[in-house]
């Protein structure tokens, strides 16, 4: 496609500047965006309506939004809004820092949720209507159907659902992204229902493009904008311990017969730890990997450069701005062994369950019984969204937490008598790893697990705390499945809050 980057006359027509595109939308409506982590959302609409929205406030009229994406975006999305105060309702996932201080004051509301659920959640109607969707494409075809750009998300659902739709064309996408994406229209609301034919983690079962009534289309804006993906740290101490501890899981498990001398299939979490797993099993013994995961982050490809991963399944980039570039300046190279698909397709427990992932994810906390925390800092301020986390642990072949043994420079330890927030259940968590040691957890008592966990995961300044509290636990408990003391576990979270720990 040289030139312009909108392969339809018609569409070219409605090109417009994204103040324009934006005067398109009223105050309260419902807006379904496409990006997914720092990949893939409206950069420049999402500005304009800001802007709109501020003038609206100064003048004092209201007008906030309901916004629907994929995941997590950009600040140019979620920041912008955020900041002018146009959001009213979001879902299903934020990590924004302005957005995270709005919800935390009660003054957004946030329905944080399993992301294999969007969709089909949409369909069913019980979100409520759609009314505009904002989705960024690399390229329109002749024939109206859509170059999906760096993710895929939910874009597929909102171009369906929404009565109108705005496009942004970003020019900075790479062209070399045509023909990576797999969009799968075979899904369909019970008891309609089939099987999902996907039996390999890079199977291709649905198409390279979207399907896009052109009448629908209210706006086409051009762009030229980066994705805005955050850099990793470099992983430190107790990030690389924490990979240690994981290899040498994996080989014990190859040697008992327990996994395949590839593995199975990988999915890893968002952050700093899971890059710092991935780029772990570059130095292991694994070879012939796949993944069948939600979000691309360094380490994975830096797996696929080593050679050792063959292909691998997303539904989003999240790269960091080097990556990102490396990736750009060879995307054919990689183009045949990534598919992005759609995030109900990348996240199905199906698919998830018929694979066998091993599902590898970070957590806030984790209480001695294995419960995991990965939403909420003391029980009720919200850090950023169950995410994909949940969608893979229920169902996965072996379901990973990890953490380091302490926050906050040490000052809180993140093995826990009780959490206050439990986000995944003793039973979807099988093995936890802290920069200490390993504890797996499958076919263990709730007491047994309690001993392992307390012994191999927690930090030595408080397992003298966490023992002695188990042992009045089994003496005291009301009851002896899952010992408990209720008004000391909960004491433990309520001292971080009133000693000021929790601060800096
Ligand atoms: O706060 O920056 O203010 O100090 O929580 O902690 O150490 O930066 O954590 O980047 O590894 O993310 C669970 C949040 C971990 C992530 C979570 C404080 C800590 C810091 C963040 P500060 P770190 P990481 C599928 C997988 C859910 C979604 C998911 C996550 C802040 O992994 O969001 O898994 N998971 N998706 O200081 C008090 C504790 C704490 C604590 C950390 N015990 N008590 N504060 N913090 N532990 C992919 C997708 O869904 C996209």
């Amino acid at each position: 496609m040289s030139g312009s980057r909108i392969g339809l006359e018609a569409l070219k027509a409605k090109v417009m500047p994204a103040e324009a595109a934006a005067a398109l939308i009223a105050p309260g409506e419902t807006v379904g965006m496409s990006g997914f982590t720092g990949s893939g959302y409206p950069k420049a609409a999402p500005m304009a309506l800001a802007r709109r929205i501020e003038a609206a406030h100064a003048a004092g009229d209201p007008f906030r939004l309901r916004v629907w994406t994929g995941a997590s975006t950009g600040p140019e999305l979620d920041g912008a809004l955020a900041k002018a105060d146009g959001i009213e309702f979001r879902l299903p996932y934020n990590s924004d820092p302005i957005a995270r201080e709005k919800i935390n004051r009660g003054e957004m509301d946030y329905f944080d949720m399993h992301l294999s659920q969007v969709a089909p959640m949409a369909w069913q109607g019980f979100l409520g209507p759609l009314d505009t969707a904002i989705i960024e494409v690399s390229g329109v075809r002749p024939d109206g159907s859509l170059i999906p750009s760096s993710s895929v998300g939910n874009n597929k659902t909102w171009i369906d659902r929404a009565s109108k739709v705005i496009l942004e064309v970003n020019r900075w996408q790479n062209p070399a992204l045509e023909g990576m994406h797999d969009i799968y229209y075979g899904t369909a609301l019970p008891p309609s229902r089939v099987p999902i034919p996907l039996v390999r983690p890079d199977d291709r079962i649905g198409e390279a493009y979207f399907r896009c009534d052109p009448d629908k289309v209210v706006a086409v804006v051009e762009t030229d904008a980066p994705d805005r993906n955050l850099p990793f740290d470099a992983p430190g101490e107790d990030h690389r311990a924490i990979a240690g501890h994981l290899l040498e899981f994996f080989r014990h498990e190859v040697a008992r017969g327990r996994l395949p001398a590839s593995l199975l299939p990988l999915q890893s979490g968002v952050g700093n730890i899971a890059n710092a797993v991935m780029s772990g099993l570059v130095d292991g013994p694994f070879e012939g990997m796949t993944a069948y995961t939600e979000v691309l982050q360094d380490g994975m490809l830096d797996l696929m450069e080593s050679g050792k991963l063959l292909t691998a399944s997303a539904t989003a980039f999240s790269l960091s701005p080097e990556a990102a570039a490396t990736l750009n300046a060879d995307m054919a190279r990689f183009r045949d062994r990534l598919v992005l698909r759609p995030q109900e397709i990348s996240n199905h427990p199906e698919l998830i369950r018929r694979l066998g992932c091993i599902a590898m994810n970070g957590m806030i906390e984790a209480d001695i019984h294995g419960a995991v925390n990965s939403t909420h800092l003391m029980g009720s301020r919200i850090q950023n969204g169950i995410g994909g986390s949940g969608d893979f642990a229920r169902n996965a072949y072996v379901s990973i937490f990890m953490a380091p043994s302490v926050a906050k420079g040490g000052r809180i330890s993140t093995i826990v008598p009780k959490t206050p927030h439990v986000d995944h259940i003793n039973q979807d968590v099988q093995i936890l790893v802290t920069e200490q040691g390993l504890a797996d957890l499958r076919g263990l008592s709730p007491r047994q697990r309690a001993e392992v966990i307390i012994e191999n995961c927690s930090h030595p300044d408080y397992r003298p705390a966490l023992k002695d509290y188990l042992i009045r636990a089994r003496r005291d408990s009301y009851g002896q499945q899952s010992p408990t003391l209720l008004a000391e576990a909960f004491a433990w979270h309520q001292r971080f809050i009133e000693t000021g720990d929790m601060r800096g």
